[in-house]
């Protein structure tokens, strides 16, 4: 562990420098934000200094460096987690004290940089953690958007999307870099010329931005490696001010140009799978693909000279989902056209450089650009596209019966667009999945193709959780009483956490277990009632879903069931309901009109529940707006029941399913993405499964049988009464009523059977419940998950990942 500080006095003495300096007031009259400010100064230069002696080792044993391409990191705050990884939260903490200020409430201050939409970015900020305190040289390489994702308020029930301002006091842990700026040129033409002796090609009249990276470092637990992120802002290259515009009095003409550069960076898709045919991302993807690895090249120049050959030796690219799938085209455009190489030797380079993760099987989130767009904006790449594709035709096997089927499953250029998964396999020596089940999918049906032609190129690397994050930082209260029993080596290596089986059958530990349960819950609560009003009973249990909305997630299914339970309690009041509390939060993509129905229709149900005192002795509905990393670091400590429900087959993996289980929370779920492995390594019998399987959910579809109707009409009193419900004016109080919900499940025979699941989940759920009374056995089992969860961490996701892609 390196140490930062000497002692509190010395870091009492920087920190009031660091205060002085930023503001330019004695240290009274500073406000919270200037100290917050001067604090994490001082932490980033702390660390920054941890980083060149990282970079020394780097380069003094020519370590292998890895390069996480992605369109997405949503890191969340990091002043409490560098505090922790440093070792010195403590130190802080009461140094600050003696101050008279409160970490706790400084921390406050910072903003919760919203540079992701899901699971996705969550996952590669998890890998950022973890490639740092397993010591690789490992670098994020994204976008640095102006607006984050949207931010989600409820108005009448309803999702509204305002813009989310992250910047406006500053980010105090970036710092600008604009002598790595680099220039990105788009449209213009090819043209040939020749270059000693050889004919090659540039692209010339092209309009060019400026990509412009901001470092952010990453603090490994230890303080023995610090890396960094890398996020690229769009920014003209020269100012062009349009003065004559100006003194007419246009002033937007007269800043077109920089307006025009800046728009590439200004915001954050919000569509969680697929974003098609929009120019914007199409450059955004351009820019932080080109941008990044010329500063890649840059610094294997610097130490390596001009052997490309030696590239796959010391740089792994890894790309992210599609996203940044112009890797590998744009490294053969680098390797031939400013490297003088041949094809064939940049093709080596390339694809032994290059790997690949797929994350969903969602046709829509498989990007395909029009052929049309893409070859004016990058013509000389799509050059280079074509040429790809024409030799994987030229070499294709064609001795199978089948070969031109298969041709046409993997063929990167196909009616009219570029597909980008194509792209992505055919440039990769590796292909993963992010959970078991998913792999095999990918295998089996989604990649098959690619699969059947080069088997060795696909592994499974199940995803993992940074929980230093989401259970030391998040759940104090309990990792205390996880560190007094254990000892704190669990932080390092989470495989440590299983050391609490021995603890399963002692009545006072589980006792405690229990009561930091509560505790989180409290303070879930008191959170609840500060940002939306309502109060909620620590004292009931605390159901949770939180995660993106999405038909396949079937929050739907989740909101029928309580729509159910409060059915049959105002039928049959003496029908036993274990008190709870349903809690739920997530975005809707601003287009996703069946997901911000189902937002509607969760608040207007709660709504009417909240408000009715025959049922508040046992349920209450809670939405909690504008989820994100923050908030969900006070969630997942209080959650006792974890909703992973979706449709067998459809999550790849989920990731808030191992957030929950290592926070003693028990799976009410399907047997589908990393569900299968919870169940696997926490046992069935400490978990709540139920519902159709994917083999089942197949078979269902092929058979195209229809069934919704019957359903309906089989069961009038529970099913057939909710899907009235949509319609009557029941729920319709704060905002109308549901009609496209009904629409969508009865006209598109519940395509996410919702229906079929219906009554296994509701089944489920009420023996789940009822076995909550006895809380010794449920603590019992709370505290199995949370010993059970330490594969999980992204430490080991990452060591795979290591040792089987990047052989970093
Ligand atoms: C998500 C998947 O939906 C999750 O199952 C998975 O756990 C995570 O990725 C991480 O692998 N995902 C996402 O957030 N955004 C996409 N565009 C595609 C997948």
């Amino acid at each position: 562990m390196n140490t930062v500080f000497e002692s509190k006095e010395e870091f009492i003495e920087l920190y009031e420098s660091s205060v002085m300096s930023l503001s330019g007031k004695p240290f009274e009259d500073t406000s919270d934000i200037d100290r917050f400010n001067a604090l994490v100064k001082l932490i980033a230069s702390k660390s920054r200094a941890i980083q060149t002696e990282t970079e020394e080792r780097v380069k003094e044993t020519g370590q292998k460096r890895v390069y996480y391409f992605s369109i997405e990191f949503l890191i969340g705050r990091l002043l409490d987690n560098y505090l922790l990884n440093l070792g010195i939260r403590d130190l802080v903490k009461d140094g600050l004290a003696e101050l008279g200020c409160d970490l706790d409430a400084l921390e406050e201050y910072e903003p919760d940089p919203a540079l992701g939409n899901g699971g996705l970015g969550r996952l590669a900020a998890c890998f950022l953690d973890s490639m740092a305190h397993e010591g690789i040289a490992g670098y994020g390489n994204g976008m640095r958007y102006r607006y984050g994702l949207f931010k989600q308020e409820i108005v009448n029930g309803a999702q509204h999307e305002t813009t989310d301002e992250w910047l406006s006091h500053g980010y105090p842990w970036e710092v600008r870099r604009p002598d790595k700026a680099v220039r990105i040129g788009f449209g213009g033409h090819v043209e040939q010329y020749e270059r000693d002796g050889r004919m090659c090609f540039r692209t010339v009249d092209t309009e060019d931005v400026l990509a412009v990276p901001y470092d952010i470092p990453v603090v490994g637990y230890g303080a023995e490696t610090v890396n960094k992120l890398r996020v690229w802002s769009a920014e003209p290259v020269e100012e062009v001010f349009d003065l004559e515009a100006f003194n007419r009095g246009d002033y937007a003409a007269a800043d077109r140009h920089r307006a025009e550069a800046e728009a590439i960076s200004a915001i954050l898709y919000p569509n969680d799978a697929g974003e098609h045919g929009r120019l914007l991302r199409l450059k955004q993807e351009y820019l932080f693909v080109s941008a990044g690895l010329s500063s890649v090249l840059d610094t294997f120049r610097s130490e390596h000279g001009s052997d490309w050959k030696l590239l796959p030796q010391y740089v792994a690219i890894h790309t992210n989902d599609t996203h940044p799938a112009m890797c590998g085209p744009e490294l053969m455009r680098v390797l031939i056209d400013e490297e003088g190489l041949e094809w064939d030797e940049a093709w080596d380079i390339t694809t032994k450089t290059i790997s690949y993760t797929n994350h969903t099987i969602l046709p829509e989130a498989l990007e395909k650009w029009p052929i049309d767009t893409f070859s004016k904006l990058l013509p000389r790449l799509y050059m280079i596209i074509e040429e790809i594709s024409r030799r994987w035709r030229d070499d294709f096997d064609r001795s199978a019966p089948d070969w031109q089927d298969r041709l046409r499953q993997t063929a990167v250029l196909w009616d009219g667009q570029v597909r980008m998964a194509c792209l992505s396999v055919i440039c990769s020596h590796s292909v993963n999945g992010v959970a078991k089940i998913h792999t095999d999918i990918l295998k089996r049906d989604t990649l098959k193709d690619f699969y059947v032609l080069t088997p060795e190129k696909f592994n499974n690397k199940t995803n993992g959780i940074a929980h230093r994050r989401f259970l030391a930082e998040a759940n104090p209260a309990y990792a205390k009483l996880i560190t007094e029993a254990i000892g704190t080596g669990w932080l390092d290596n989470a495989d440590e956490l299983a050391k609490l089986v021995e603890f399963e059958n002692d009545p006072a530990f589980l006792e405690q277990v229990g009561r930091a349960k509560h505790d989180n819950k409290v303070r879930l609560a008191n959170y609840v009632k500060r940002e939306c009003g309502l109060d909620i009973d620590p004292n009931t249990i605390f159901d949770v879903q939180v995660k993106r909305f999405h038909a396949y997630k079937r929050q739907l299914l989740n909101i029928f069931k309580v729509m159910d339970i409060y059915n049959r309690r105002l039928t049959d009041p003496n029908f036993r309901v274990a008190p709870t509390t349903f809690i739920f939060s997530g975005k809707a993509a601003s287009s996703y009109a069946f997901a911000k129905e189902t937002i509607r229709l969760i608040n207007s149900v709660a709504d009417v529940i909240n408000n009715d005192s025959r049922v508040n002795g046992v349920m209450k509905v809670c939405f909690i707006p504008n989820f994100r990393v923050s908030n969900a670091q006070l969630i997942y400590p209080s959650a006792e029941i974890s909703e992973q429900i979706s449709t067998a087959g459809m999550e790849a993996s989920g990731t808030s399913n191992m957030k929950l289980m290592m926070n003693g929370a028990i799976t009410l779920g399907t047997m589908d993405g990393a569900n299968i492995e919870i169940v696997n390594l926490a046992g069935r019998e400490n978990e709540k499964i139920f519902g159709l399987t994917a083999p089942e959910v197949d078979e269902l579809r092929a058979s195209g049988m229809h069934f919704a109707w019957d359903m309906y009409n089989g069961d009038p009193d529970r099913l057939g009464r909710i899907i009235d419900e949509l319609t009557d004016d029941t729920f319709a109080g704060l905002s109308g009523s549901f009609e496209s919900i009904r629409h969508e499940i009865m006209l598109n025979n519940d395509a996410d059977f919702v229906m079929k699941d219906f009554h296994t989940y509701v089944e489920a759920w009420e023996e789940l419940t009822a076995s909550y009374s006895d809380h010794a056995a449920w603590n019992k089992m709370a505290l199995h998950n949370t010993a059970s969860s330490g594969w999980f961490s992204s430490d080991r996701t990452i060591r795979e990942y290591r040792d089987e892609i990047w052989g970093a």
